[in-house]
This record gives structure tokens, sequence and C-alpha cells, in this order.
């Protein structure tokens, strides 16, 4: 049996990295997925040419997700195409390393309406139809082990991961009367194109030697565990963070 057979799904930021892995994970689950995607419209549209090759239905529609706007029609667009929405994944997120003493005001409004006000827009125009539905649901926003430790270069951004994570914990609460679920995955060091620059060969060595398993993380480490929040396995899980790091966080000595 499929862990999300027939559920509608949405992810944003899903055209590449993490957001792609956990689109592709939902869809080999059962799931229907529509995608939100920023700019690229063909790795966007290779990703639901991806899933319809797994049988199942996705589609793809651009949108700035720090628009409150884009959260609002993607939700519309997934009512339309079907039939409703049972998931919800925040997963669009920028991180521009920079460092502290100049970093320009810009880059911290953007970094905050990107990766906090777009998974509050979101989890919000998703909460309101599940509601509408009265089926229950689930939200998910992927934070990061950065919501538990700093980083030199990411004073901008580590703010926004814990904001999306006690977001998570106060819409568990409004919601959980409804039967929506909200929880966040923390990832740890996952190579994507948002770190490429930053992980230099003498930077990841260290952190392949800081992480007990190894290696650093791959966008398909991550889909596993969103696909249990969002499925009926996590039915009694609400307001929880799962760290997924490879256990580089608990990893002092
Ligand atoms: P990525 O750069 O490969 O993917 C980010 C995605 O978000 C891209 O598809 C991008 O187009 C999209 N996006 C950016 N701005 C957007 C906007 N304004 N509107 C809509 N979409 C937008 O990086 P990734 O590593 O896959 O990041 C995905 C999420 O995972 C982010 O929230 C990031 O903070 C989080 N995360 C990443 C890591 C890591 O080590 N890679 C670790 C922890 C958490
Ligand atoms: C994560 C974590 C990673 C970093 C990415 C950009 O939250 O801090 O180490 O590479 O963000």
């Amino acid at each position: 049996m499929l862990l999300l057979e027939g559920k509608s799904v949405i992810v944003t930021g899903a055209s590449r990295g993490i957001g792609r892995a956990i689109a592709l994970g939902c869809a080999q689950q059962g799931a229907n997925v529509a995608l939100n995607f920023a700019g690229a419209a063909d790795a966007a549209e290779s990703v639901v040419a991806e899933i319809r090759a797994l049988g199942r239905r996705a589609f793809a529609r651009q949108g700035d997700i720090a628009e409150p706007a884009t959260a609002g029609a993607l939700v519309d667009a997934a009512v339309a195409e079907f039939g409703g929405v049972d998931v919800c994944v925040a997963n669009a997120g920028i991180c521009d390393f920079h460092a502290f003493l100049d970093l320009p005001p810009e880059l911290l409004r953007r970094t905050v309406g990107v990766n906090f006000e777009g998974t509050f827009f979101v989890a919000q125009a998703a909460a309101r139809r599940m509601v509408e539905q009265g089926r229950g649901g689930a939200i998910i926003a992927i934070s990061s082990i950065s919501k538990l430790v700093g980083g030199e270069f990411q004073s901008h951004y580590t703010p926004t991961k814990a904001a999306q994570h006690s977001l998570m914990q106060s819409a568990a609460i409004a919601l959980g009367r409804h039967g929506i679920r909200c929880n966040s995955v923390l990832p740890g060091t996952i190579v994507t194109d948002i770190n490429r620059a930053d992980l230099t060969p003498e930077k990841t060595a260290y952190f392949e030697k800081r992480i007990p398993l190894g290696r650093l993380g791959q966008p398909e480490d991550i889909a596993g565990s969103v696909v249990f929040l969002a499925s009926d396995l996590a039915r009694y899980v609400t307001g929880a963070e799962i760290l997924v790091d490879g256990g580089m966080f608990v990893n002092l000595q």
C-alpha cells in the first residue's frame, strides 16, 4: 500500500534540490503534486514530466513565494486540478552567504520575505482550504539544522529557519481542532545549488569528519521524513521537528 495514495500535495521551490526530491518522493507514494517554482520553467517542467512518468498527476506554476498572492493562486490551481489540497510543503528558500557586519538591509528583508513570510503565506492559504474541506491535512516546513545552531555567514538566514518552526508550533495549536498537523523537517547540510559555492573542498572535508554517517546529505535523503509527516503514519505527530542531518548536530566531540 502506498503512503500518499491519491493525496493532493503542494511543494514550493520544487524545480530543483530538496523540493524536487520531495515532489518526486511524494509522487512515488501515490500523490498528485502541484509545484511552485521561481524562475526555471524548463527545470520545473522536467520534474512534472518525471512525476507523470510515475503515473501521477502534476503541474508547475511560477510565482515568487514572498508575494502573498502566489500562495493563493497555487492553492486555487491545486483545487482546480486535483479537487483539493491535503499536504503543503513549504520548501522554497534562499541563503546568500554574507558576513554579519556589513550585511545590507535588502538582503535581510529578502531572506525573511522568501524563507519566513513565504512559509507563512503558503501555510495559511493551504490551511484555509483544508479547513473548508473538513478532512484534515498536513503542513510541513523545511526548516534546518540552522534552526538549532548559528553560522558566521548566515545571520540573516538562521533566524528565518527558527521562525519557520515557531510558526509550525503555533499553527499546530490553531489547526489541531481541524485535524491539520503542522511539523518541521530540519535538514543538515545537503549538497544543492544553495551551498555549492560555499562547500569548498576544505569545508566539505570538515563536514565529512564531523558527520557521524560520514557524508554530506543528498536531496533524496530528506524526502522520506517529509513523506512520513505527510502520511497517516504520523497521525499523532504535530508541532514536532525531525532532524535529518547524519548526526552532525549531536557531534560535539
Ligand atoms: P536550492 O537552491 O536547490 O532550492 C531552492 C528552491 O527554492 C529553488 O527551486 C528555488 O528556485 C526556490 N526559490 C527560491 N526563491 C524563491 C521564491 N522567491 N519563490 C519561489 N521559489 C523560490 O536549495 P535547497 O537546498 O534545495 O533548499 C530548499 C530548502 O531547504 C530551503 O528552504 C533551504 O533553506 C532548506 N535547507 C537546505 C539545506 C541544505 O544544506 N541544502 C539545509 C537545511 C535546509
Ligand atoms: C542549511 C545549513 C547548511 C547550509 C544551507 C545553505 O540550513 O546551514 O549547512 O549549507 O543551509
